[in-house]
Parts: structure tokens; sequence; C-alpha cells
């Protein structure tokens, strides 16, 4: 059995090296919050399966080339001629601030519906992994995570992206979902979306009362913590020089949910964790600077090593 499934919606990037109406170069690659956990898992020796659509252009054949490339399993991918391949773009500001632009509407990865997993599902995976970002798509990739929930072990990155929908509706949508979930992910501003209370602790207690066996909570450069009915763990991030945080969080799942499939103690998969979201944050691109499993030790080695 495959170690992880995940689906969504993967779109070209344009990294622009200044303000878009400045010109100047835009480089382009992929983006997606699933694919990028998937490239992460992939890289450090997982199985895994990204399911999803792409259009029948070159920015599709981009997305398919670069995840096969990556390793990742693609047999429910799906090219379609009908939609085109969305489009990200991310626009540097000042120093740590980037704009990010979506052109996704109508887009070939917004047309996914339950169908176009069925089949992904039923040949099962010891995780399915699933982003907020999907049910924001649309009422049918929405069905579709609805869907996904019934699988044994599943993991939801809440991902808020308030350019797609607001707090309200994400939690009118994500909150029903809660009871099916194995493992929780969301940052310090996401939880209130997915549970009631006005403190943190309340929230993480209300979604432990719902069967979630684990809250993992995203404290960006304050590292992060995880909460089971056995009480709480937590790590420091893992200090790097920052060069483009997008994409931390996506490779502080993979280093997560790699630590699981490997069997660690939580101590160990936030330790993980961290080390790959760190990884993200000292390196250019969503996934680009994601470490193989011999280069984890990497960012322990002194400034100005050079690997010979
Ligand atoms: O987590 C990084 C993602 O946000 C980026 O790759 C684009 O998937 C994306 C999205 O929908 O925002």
């Amino acid at each position: 059995m495959i170690d992880v499934l995940t689906f969504g919606e993967t779109m070209a990037s344009l990294r622009a090296t200044g303000p878009l109406n400045l010109g100047g170069v835009l480089r382009s690659s992929i983006a997606g919050a699933e694919s990028n956990v998937a490239i992460g898992l992939a890289r450090l020796g997982h199985t895994v399966r990204w399911a999803g659509l792409v259009g029948e252009d070159g920015f599709g054949a981009l997305v398919e080339r670069t995840l096969r490339a990556e390793g990742v399993d693609l047999n429910h991918l799906w090219r379609v001629g009908t939609a085109p391949t969305g489009l990200v773009v991310f626009e540097p500001r000042v120093a740590d601030v980037v704009r990010v632009t979506y052109h996704r509407d109508g887009s070939a990865g917004s047309r996914l519906t339950p169908g176009h997993v069925e089949a992904a599902l039923a040949e099962g995976a010891r995780i399915v992994h699933l982003t907020g970002i999907t049910a924001a798509l649309g009422p049918e990739p929405r069905s579709a995570v609805e869907l996904a929930c019934r699988a044994p072990v599943v993991c939801l990155d809440v991902n808020h992206r308030a350019k797609l929908w607001s707090a309200e509706q994400a939690a009118d949508v994500l909150r029903p979902l809660v009871p099916r979930v194995t493992i929780l992910v969301a940052s310090e501003e996401e939880l209130p979306i997915v549970a009631p209370g006005v403190s943190e602790s309340d929230q993480v207690k209300a979604i432990l009362g719902q069967g979630v066996r684990e809250v993992v909570v995203k404290r960006g450069s304050r590292g992060a913590e995880v909460f089971t009915v056995d009480g709480s763990v937590r790590a420091d991030a893992v200090p790097v020089r920052s060069v483009d945080a997008v994409g931390a969080g996506d490779a502080f799942v993979a280093g997560y949910l790699s630590g699981l499939l490997d069997g660690d103690p939580v101590e160990w998969r936030l330790e993980r964790a961290a080390t790959l979201g760190a990884f993200a944050v000292a390196s250019s691109g969503d996934w680009e600077g994601l470490p193989t499993r011999n280069e984890l030790g990497l960012l322990g080695l002194a400034p100005g090593t050079a690997v010979r």
C-alpha cells in the first residue's frame, strides 16, 4: 500500500524578482500545498501519490513533469482540454513579505470532483493528506475532501487562504469534518476556524474531544506543539536565515508525516517537521530546497561550510 495519498490543485507558479509593475524576470515552477507535501515526502523516500487535474497546456505539462521527476506517483492525474492550469504569482514586496496573486478561477485543478479521487481512495493509503485549500475551491472539490475524510487515517491541514474564502465560510465547511480527522494541523490563527472556544486550550480540548488523535499547532518562528489526550510536546523552530518562507508549512507537514511513517515518537516527528520547515525557509521556492534523507543534517553545519 502507498504511504500517502494527497490531492488538490497544483498550479504553475511565477516568482518575480521585484515588484510586478516594474517588469523584470519571472521564474516559473509549480506550487500547490498538497504537492509540496508530496514532494517533501518523496524526497525522504516515502511512496506518495498525488491526484488532481491539470490543463492540456504548457503549465500543466510542467506540473506533470516536475511531480514525475520528483518521484510522485501520478496514476490519478487527469489532463483536461476544457480549462487552463491555474497560476499563482509570488511578488516580493519588502524583505520577508511576499504578495500572492491567484489566477485560478475556473482552472482545471478547481474542477476536481469526488469521481476523480474515488479510485485512488479505493486503492488505499497509510495516510490520506488533505488541506482546507481544496475545500475552498468549490462545491465539487469540497465533496471530494468530504469523501476522502472516510479514509482510516486522515491528516487535515487547515491552510486557510483568505483570498479563497472567509474564516466563517471555512468554519462552516471544515468544522463538520473534524470528527473524521486523525491528525489536525493548524497555525495558532487557524485554530478558531476549526473549533469554538476563546482560548487555545479550549479549542484544542474541543478538537481532541471529537476523537482527533493529534492536534499539531504551528507557531512559526516560535516552533510548534502537538497535543494529544495524554498531554503536549513542543519543539523550537530551527533557526535559519530566511530566504523565502512560502511552503514552510507544507514542508513542516511533510516532515511530521515522514516521522510518523517511520514509526517515530512525537518528539522526533516534530524535530523532523521543524527541520523540513527550516529547509523551506532557507531556500527559494515552495519545495525546491527540501532535503533528501541524507541531507537532513545539513542545517547543523557551520555557516560557510563547503560540503565536499
Ligand atoms: O503553502 C504554499 C501554497 O500556498 C502555495 O504553493 C500555493 O497552494 C497554494 C495555495 O493555494 O495557496
